[in-house]
């Protein structure tokens, strides 16, 4: 669903790279479906491409011990290896994207955002911003590397700074300068955090630069600027606390839990298309 709808929306090239492991239980991205999106994409830009990367070996060797029994699956903690894989190393930037995010515009003008001096730009999180006051009032070392380029100040009355890790530009070169993302993966390792990835990004990462909301819209329903609508999960408080959860290809869902129609052209071709993934 991610990749269709990147598709669809792109001005340029999709230099699109899937990282997956092979585990103990989690189920390995085959190399099968990999060689089908690669097709896919090359249809409709020649200079697209979708790459699959086992990055097992990396990953044993440097499990995030305190944090692999949580429920979120080893799989989200790929992200903070990007800087080990020598071909994603190499890159000046990367667009980090969950499985779970969906584009409906086009996504240029974050990717080439000014990354000068800063290590990853991101979006607040939803619950983040409300139970997470990393500054408060008080003013802090950690202030003078943020960089705020939201159009509107939407999500802060205080200062906050604590990012979503669904959607994240990392400015790779930068990254491996200052070494946040095997900081990340440090902490990691040593203690169980409930949000690991998340909370370990945003512990490892001080020069950040916040962007606007369109490009992580974490609410059920996307805003008419929304250019990256995130499936995150939601906590509902009422009439009991649960936590909704809804993936963009569940077709079913979509309609009766979120009563979204805009993405129907979209999973239509999902559906086509599932039988080959
Ligand atoms: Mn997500």
């Amino acid at each position: 669903m991610s990749i269709l709808s990147l598709m669809e929306y792109a001005s340029e090239p999709l230099n699109i790279y899937i990282l997956t492991i092979n585990y103990k239980d989690t189920v390995a991205f085959r190399q099968k479906t990999a060689d089908f999106l690669d097709k896919l994409v090359k249809r409709k830009n020649a200079k697209s491409f979708v790459k699959l990367i086992d990055a097992t070996e990396i990953f044993v060797k440097n499990l995030p011990k305190k944090n692999m029994g949580s429920y979120f699956t080893p799989c989200s903690m790929l992200r903070l290896y990007a800087d080990r894989v020598p071909e994603l190393a190499q890159l000046d930037r990367i667009l980090y994207l969950d499985y779970d995010v969906v584009c409906r515009g086009d996504i240029a003008e974050f990717y080439h955002t000014d990354l000068e001096g800063i290590e990853a730009a991101g979006v607040l999180d939803i619950y983040g911003r409300r139970f997470y006051k990393y500054h408060g009032i008080l003013k802090r070392e950690k202030d003078k590397y943020m960089v705020d380029a939201r159009d509107k100040r939407e999500w802060s009355v205080l200062k906050q700074d604590y990012m979503n890790s669904g959607v994240m530009l990392f400015n790779m070169q930068e990254c491996i300068k200052t070494g946040c993302l095997k900081k990340a993966v440090k902490l990691c390792a040593k203690r169980w955090m409930m949000l690991a990835d998340q909370a370990a990004l945003n512990k490892a990462i001080s020069k950040r630069k916040l962007m606007p909301r369109k490009y992580n819209e974490q609410e059920e329903r996307p805003r008419e600027d929304t250019i990256l609508h995130h499936f995150s999960n939601n906590f509902k408080f009422w009439p009991y606390f649960r936590v909704q959860k809804v993936k963009p290809f569940e077709i079913d869902k979509i309609h009766s839990v979120l009563k979204i129609y805009e993405y129907d052209n979209i999973l239509e071709e999902y559906k086509k298309l599932k039988d080959n993934l």
